[in-house]
């Protein structure tokens, strides 16, 4: 089955938030922002801009009626900013107007006075100085100091990767409008409804049921919307609180690039030892996050980088943590991968400068340190049905590996001018929300006396298909066709207190719960059709294409006879189910626990050619052997590991995240911060399937696919490493991403 949007998006029909045809009435929100990183607010004259014809109204904290708050896993975070701005770009006041361009003039006639205040941009200098926005983190497993003493080899080092914006096509957008008693309904563009009509609630000091959420896909989020779609949301919510009236807010381009968090830099100080086996004995890391001026998912996000500190080896010895650093940048927040990728970044470039000084390809360490049965992660949960060894074999064999690599010698032993790169990427990567209690999800399912279907969900639909899988796991419980079904909006009304779609999660759980609800409507349907064609029991009856089969054989009985039957007999046709993963479980002082309810997969062989005159490099081909389990919609799944992959690859090499010493972003649109396009894409990327059992605990054993191969673009990395280091033998690695052709071409000739 094709995505379910696939038509309404080439059409142009799909519905974005400024695609809703909007109420007679409606106002037009710009927010006035920071344009310093850190100072004390002096004075703000205001006057001018309220006195301009078509200005409504402009509202400040002074005019939240609750807290002004909208801090998640901390409260540390002001929707405006009151006696000090801490951010480039933090939000101070919200000008409602007439049309957009009013509210841009008005803007423009706010006069402030701040005093500067120092400014901090690197997450070193805040770790040197004692500036966190929440405690540190560590992962202990055996002793790391033991570990070194028997190592034989030990190196040490520093990795570093630049911050990442999401660039969803759909820039942050809300749209409020009043219903009655005091109720407000808001059409926002996020991945966690929940979160921010909590939020509102809170900010309007009123109860969560005045509050509604309602969802109808996002242009994108990639984790960019799982924390701060909040802020935009919540100032509509404020200007419909005091004037009654619909109030829409898009941002512009330039103004989210400006005023939203992105992917956290991290900067990193690693140590590790290994044997004459190159077994690696022991690891230890300090990761400075560089969280920006406010905490919103660092936490989290701290914590997705200690489970994958260590990617897919077994290390005995192991020390790593987290340093969540409070700069004055724009709060980071959850970009794909969520702190996974930066921390197998830091383990490869751990082993990388390891093959460097043994003088022996990486390939070598990564293979004699893959996970095995049985082997214990750092965090206490035992690996189970591990088949890391197997996909990379795989990989190995499928996409000959040893003869490849020897071309590529023989390539580079021909060549001055062009030189090749190669380079192996094994993932591991848990599913589930680390933080346990975020686990669940329900399904609300309408089964209408016409035999057609409506399923609500809480998950969001952002472009990665969550609803097309819903409406496979609806269709395939009932037998029916997927005509017969539609996806629901995400809407808090109908499915209450949901997690955001997010950490990978959303087919799995949203999924189990579709799966649930309909399980219970097959079962009284079944007695239902038990009783219409008089059986003994319902045991011998299923359904399947639209009719109703007896021991597999089929009656005259269709679906819809069978629906409008259930109806006259007053059966109920609607079912709510709750799911929650079973098994998992973490604990938090301990640091050790259960949290994955599995793991995904694989490994990708990456080449690459490098212009050794340009600094310009193409990739010639990623190749992925993928653990999807059984997958349930193979085009989707692959969609994701070749969405995944470009993304990433756009990280490790060219999108480059400038913030000046004043903490004001340089690269802030697209004519300066580069993404890959057609022509950046690798020439070859294949993506095969591992075939395996899947896992129980996904949904119809189908493995989630989000967020795991995003970090398959790490080995483009080390790929362009390894041909940068074939031309110039002296080359010292400093493994400092993205990989930008400039970077490229001073390491061509450096030392
Ligand atoms: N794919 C598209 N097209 N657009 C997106 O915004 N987000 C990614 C991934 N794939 C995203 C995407 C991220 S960050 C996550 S966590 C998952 O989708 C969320 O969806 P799922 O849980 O349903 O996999
Ligand atoms: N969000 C979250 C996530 O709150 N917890 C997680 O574990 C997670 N993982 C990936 C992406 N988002
Ligand atoms: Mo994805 S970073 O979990 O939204």
């Amino acid at each position: 089955m094709k995505n379910k949007d696939s038509y309404g998006h080439v059409r142009g029909e799909s519905l974005f938030v400024d695609d809703i045809t909007v109420m007679q009435g409606t106002l037009h929100g710009l927010v006035f922002d920071a344009s310093i990183a850190h100072g004390r607010i002096k004075n703000i004259d205001y006057s001018k801009a309220e006195n301009l014809e078509g200005v409504v109204r402009i509202f400040t904290h002074l005019d939240i009626p609750g807290e002004n708050q909208i801090g998640g896993i901390i409260q540390d975070e002001p929707l405006f900013a009151e006696n000090e701005i801490h951010f480039m770009g933090q939000p101070i006041a919200f000008i409602v107007a007439e049309s957009l361009a009013i509210a841009k003039k008005a803007k423009s006639l706010i006069e402030i006075e701040v005093a500067n205040l120092p400014i901090i941009t690197k997450a070193k200098e805040a770790f040197e100085k004692g500036l966190f926005t929440n405690a540190p983190r560590t992962f202990k497993k055996a002793d790391v100091n033991e570990g070194f003493k028997k190592a034989d080899y030990i190196f040490e080092g520093e990795a570093f990767t630049n911050g990442q914006e999401h660039l969803y096509l759909e820039t942050q957008a809300s749209y409020a409008y009043p219903l009655e008693n005091g109720t407000i309904k808001i059409i926002s563009s996020t991945q966690g409804p929940t979160a921010v009509q909590k939020t509102i609630a809170n900010v309007l000091g009123v109860a969560m049921h005045s509050v509604e959420l309602e969802v109808v896909r996002l242009g994108g989020g990639f984790g960019g919307k799982e924390d701060q779609a909040t802020a935009w949301a919540a100032m509509t919510a404020v200007a419909v609180y005091h004037l009654h009236v619909p109030v829409k807010l898009v941002l512009e381009r330039h103004d989210d690039i400006r005023m939203t968090g992105k992917r956290h830099p991290y900067h990193t100080f690693y140590k590790i030892g290994l044997n004459k086996d190159l077994k690696i004995i022991a690891f230890e890391a300090d990761y400075l996050q560089n969280s920006g001026a406010a905490a919103d998912l660092s936490p989290a996000i701290a914590e997705r980088t200690l489970f994958h500190g260590t990617n897919s080896y077994y290390i005995e010895n192991v020390r790593m943590t987290v340093h969540s650093c409070k700069t004055n940048l724009p709060p980071n927040t959850a970009f794909r991968g969520f702190g996974g990728p930066q921390g197998m970044f830091v383990i490869e470039a751990a082993i990388a400068k390891a093959a460097q000084e043994l003088n022996i390809p990486a390939y070598k360490i990564q293979e004699a340190n893959l996970l095995q049965e049985d082997d214990e992660f750092s965090y206490g949960q035992i690996a189970k049905n591990v088949l890391i060894q197997k996909v990379w074999n795989s990989a190995k064999t499928t996409f000959n590996f040893d003869k490849k690599s020897k071309e590529i010698d023989a390539f580079n032993a021909k060549n001055t001018a062009l030189k090749k790169g190669i380079s192996l990427m094994p993932i591991t990567f848990g599913i589930s929300f680390t933080n346990t209690p975020m686990n669940h999800a329900r399904a609300l399912v309408h089964i209408y006396q016409d035999g057609s279907v409506g399923v609500s969900t809480g998950a969001v639909e952002m472009g990665q298909s969550v609803n097309t899988k819903m409406l496979q796991v609806a269709a395939q419980s009932f037998g029916i066709s997927s005509q017969n079904v539609k996806i629901e909006t995400t809407n808090t009304t109908r499915v209450a207190n949901t997690s955001p779609t997010a950490a990978s999660t959303g087919a799995d759980l949203n999924g189990k719960a579709v799966q649930l609800a309909c399980t219970n409507l097959v079962d009284r349907l079944q007695r239902v059709a038990q009783e219409v064609l008089e059986l003994e029991n319902k045991s011998s009856i299923s359904f399947y294409e639209n009719y109703v089969y007896v021991n597999k054989k089929k009656t005259s009985l269709t679906w819809h006879k069978l629906v409008s039957e259930a109806f006259i007999r007053r059966v109920s046709l609607s079912e709510n189910a709750h799911y929650a993963t079973p098994e998992i479980h973490f604990d938090k002082k301990k640091e050790k626990g259960h949290p994955f309810a599995y793991h995904v997969y694989g490994t990708a062989i990456t080449t690459v050619t490098l212009d050794c005159i340009r600094g310009t490099y193409e990739f010639d081909s990623v190749e992925i052997i993928h653990d999807f389990g059984k997958s349930m919609n193979l085009g989707i799944d692959i969609g994701q590991v070749e969405g995944a992959l470009v993304q990433g690859l756009g990280w490790v090499t060219m999108e480059e995240i400038v913030y000046d010493d004043k903490g004001i972003l340089r690269s802030n649109s697209l004519s300066g911060y580069k993404v890959p396009d057609v022509f950046a894409v690798p020439k070859i990327i294949k993506t095969i399937p591992f075939v395996s059992d899947g896992d129980d605990l996904a949904i119809l054993k189908s493995k989630a696919v989000g967020e795991p191969p995003f970090m398959y673009a790490i080995g483009g990395y080390f790929a362009l490493q390894n041909a940068i280091a074939a031309f110039n033998p002296r080359y010292n690695r400093k493994l400092d991403a993205p990989m930008t052709p400039e970077k490229t071409l001073l390491a061509l000739y450096g030392e």
